[in-house]
């Protein structure tokens, strides 16, 4: 018979995918062999294995092990293809993707290797994948202001190959305050602004990241529900917010899927769409999210259409780019 919904997922923009976090176990694994470096477990069944979390913290303490591996050019340029690989089966046509240059540079990788291994597979992304990219380099809270603003400076010969800056890791005890001098300064590159905020912090971080870095848009930001002054903000001011649904269970943020807000901030009106985060890690890329959506939430054809309408709304894209896009969703 006919299916009550589509079997696959609406054309998406991706705008919260981390890009050391689509690295496949069996990958780290290889690699691990393949540069002579130890690997974080003996074999891959021994990795698998810990691919369960209690929290943020804990999810980042196997990401961070696993990004040892990580040393030359081809390694990032494989992860880069390897990413665009699955992002094209997940039907995403957008993504701004995240990288953490602080972490390669503090397992002894320069940020130059870096960029031309990621650069080089994103550069022709459209014409290979029909996908279009950018970056936006992250600052590692839990390494504190001074290595951020470190980073930023060693960005700058890199300057026009990153669109954008964002904060990520360890949310609890880095608040957004701390990096108020940092963001001005890449606000006065003209790159564009965006934070984790509102995971595991509260919605106090979620306002602090809007007045204190100026942010335009927002990572997770699901704790502000708990404050209603703040949901009408991001309402009446159309304030981004990449929400990562699989990603949230799988760190226990919610409790399950069925506890999620999602449906209450779509229907209140917040420019809100559906992410994967770190895909391997949080049981898939964004046409899981969505699956997870019909089938745990109950959400209609209608409401992840939105979904994925704000999903472009969202992107730093000329206007009649966003609409182009939109219309290829209706
Ligand atoms: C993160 Cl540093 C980092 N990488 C991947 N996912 C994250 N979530 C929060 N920080
Ligand atoms: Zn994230």
């Amino acid at each position: 018979g006919v299916p009550v919904f589509p079997l696959t997922s609406p054309p998406t923009a991706e705008l919260h995918i981390h890009l050391e976090g689509t690295i496949e176990p069996a990958a780290v694994i290889e690699m691990a062999r393949r540069n002579g470096v130890p690997a974080p477990a003996a074999d891959l069944d021994e990795l698998l294995s810990r691919y369960s979390f209690a929290d943020l913290q804990s999810f980042l303490d196997l990401h961070y092990a696993n990004l040892t591996v990580l040393r030359t050019e081809q390694d990032f340029f494989e992860l880069a293809t390897g990413y665009l690989d699955r992002a094209r089966a997940a039907n995403i046509r957008r993504a701004e993707i995240f990288f953490d240059p602080q972490t390669h540079l503090g397992n002894g990788v320069p940020v130059g290797a870096v960029m031309a291994g990621i650069t080089g597979a994103l550069a022709d992304s459209e014409r290979t994948h029909g996908i279009s990219t950018d970056l936006i380099m992250c600052f590692l809270r839990d390494r504190g202001a001074a290595a951020a603003d470190e980073m930023l400076t060693a960005i700058l010969p890199f300057r026009d190959a990153i669109i954008g800056v964002g904060l990520d890791s360890t949310e609890i005890g880095f608040p957004p305050e701390l990096f108020v001098d940092v963001y001005a300064r890449a606000a006065a590159e003209g790159l564009h602004l965006v934070a984790h905020a509102g995971e595991e912090g509260g919605p106090e971080t979620v306002t602090a990241a809007l007045d204190l870095l100026h942010v335009e848009r927002v990572d997770h930001g699901i704790r502000s529900v708990e404050d209603p002054d703040l949901v009408r903000r991001l309402r009446d001011e159309q304030v981004p917010l990449t929400v990562c649904p699989l990603s949230n269970v799988a760190l226990r943020t919610v409790d399950t899927l069925a506890d999620h807000p999602l449906p209450g901030m779509l229907a209140d009106g917040l420019l809100v769409g559906v992410n994967s985060d770190d895909p391997p890690y949080f049981g898939g890329y964004v046409d899981r999210n969505y699956a997870a959506l019909r089938t745990e939430l109950g959400m209609t054809a209608a409401q992840l259409e939105q979904l994925a309408l704000n999903s472009f709304e969202s992107c730093f894209l000329d206007r009649a780019v966003k609409d182009a896009y939109q219309d290829e969703v209706r």
